[in-house]
């Protein structure tokens, strides 16, 4: 649940946390124990346990050091910041590559006029249309909090988003013993630095949430051209179907992604979003 100056924080089936130390033999191996890892332990009493072994993982993220995500949470702002699809799509590029679910959620819904609110809802619908799960939020007007439930029980969930849209206070709303600060300053304050800042999972509506934002770089570092278009889940059913075996969708002919994006089956703005990120990874310094 918690990893922190060396100390492990265990939960177990009934719930009981034991603070333990991790087997010699991990440093070894070369293994170290993640928070989300599912392991075997053993306690004499609460503050004097031992990881014994770490079972398999079904996936490991590094910002932040978390195990066996289910799926992460996008926050994105519909004001305050201004609603940004080119953000949305930015995460859910970096989400889709780690083969995570991703979920997306409207915040401070409170903020829009009744027009804005149509448009909102009009990028609701293109985002549901591609598969995703779209929430609304909103701490104002404790917005919909109960259908947020059957997202989180039982799974563990990263939250990713901007600065200032909004997550600590979602997170807060929905745990009000959390206490996480809201509108911090500047999330950059402490890059670079030792910070002691610690991830730990807190238990969210039946379900367990990293108090750490994830994704916090969202350069595609990782990511070669050659997946990029498999991370647009939009493309997926359409480009079978181009004449090129391999097409990147950008000058080939006969390339039913463009035809697509003319006859409104595919919205502009994603493929819009889709070339400045191909030109983004194609422009990369190449690593050695
Ligand atoms: N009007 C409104 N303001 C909000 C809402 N949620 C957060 N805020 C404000 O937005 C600012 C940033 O919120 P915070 O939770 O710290 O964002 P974070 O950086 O994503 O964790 C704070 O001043 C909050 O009070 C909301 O639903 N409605
Ligand atoms: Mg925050
Ligand atoms: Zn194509």
């Amino acid at each position: 649940m918690k990893a922190l100056s060396g100390f492990y924080y265990v939960q177990d089936n009934e719930g009981e946390v034991y603070q333990c130390r991790a087997r010699g033999v991990f440093r070894k191996n070369k293994q170290t124990p993640l928070v989300g890892d599912y392991v075997e332990f053993e306690a004499a009493n609460k503050t004097d346990g031992t990881v014994t072994r770490l079972l398999s993982r079904k996936n490991a993220l590094i910002r932040p050091p978390v195990s066996n995500v289910d799926q992460a949470l996008i926050a994105v702002s519909v004001k305050e910041p201004d609603f940004s699809t080119v953000l949305l799509d930015r995460f859910l590029v970096l989400v889709e590559k780690h083969l995570i679910e991703p979920v997306i959620l409207f915040t401070k819904m409170d903020l829009l006029e009744q027009d804005e609110k149509n448009q909102i809802a009009e990028y609701r619908k293109i985002y549901e249309a591609m598969g995703y799960v779209v929430k609304e939020f909103s701490t104002a007007l404790n917005y919909h909090s109960e259908s947020l439930a059957p997202l989180l029980v039982g799974k563990t969930t990263v939250i990713a988003g901007q600065s200032g849209v909004g997550k600590s206070s979602f997170l807060n709303q929905l745990n009000p013993e959390l206490q996480i600060k809201t509108a911090e300053i500047s999330n950059s304050l402490g890059r670079g630095k030792h910070t002691t800042r610690h991830v730990e999972l807190v238990p969210i509506l039946g379900g367990h949430v990293a108090d750490t934002p994830g994704f916090s770089s969202l350069e595609f570092t990782d990511i070669d051209l050659e997946e990029l278009p498999k991370l647009f889940v939009d493309f997926e059913m359409y480009s079978e179907a181009c004449k090129f075996r391999g097409c990147m969708h950008m000058n080939e002919p006969k390339c039913r992604i463009k035809e697509a994006v003319d006859a409104g089956e595919i919205a502009k703005f994603r493929y819009d979003h889709y070339q400045q990120f191909y030109e983004e990874i194609k422009q990369r310094k190449p690593r050695y």
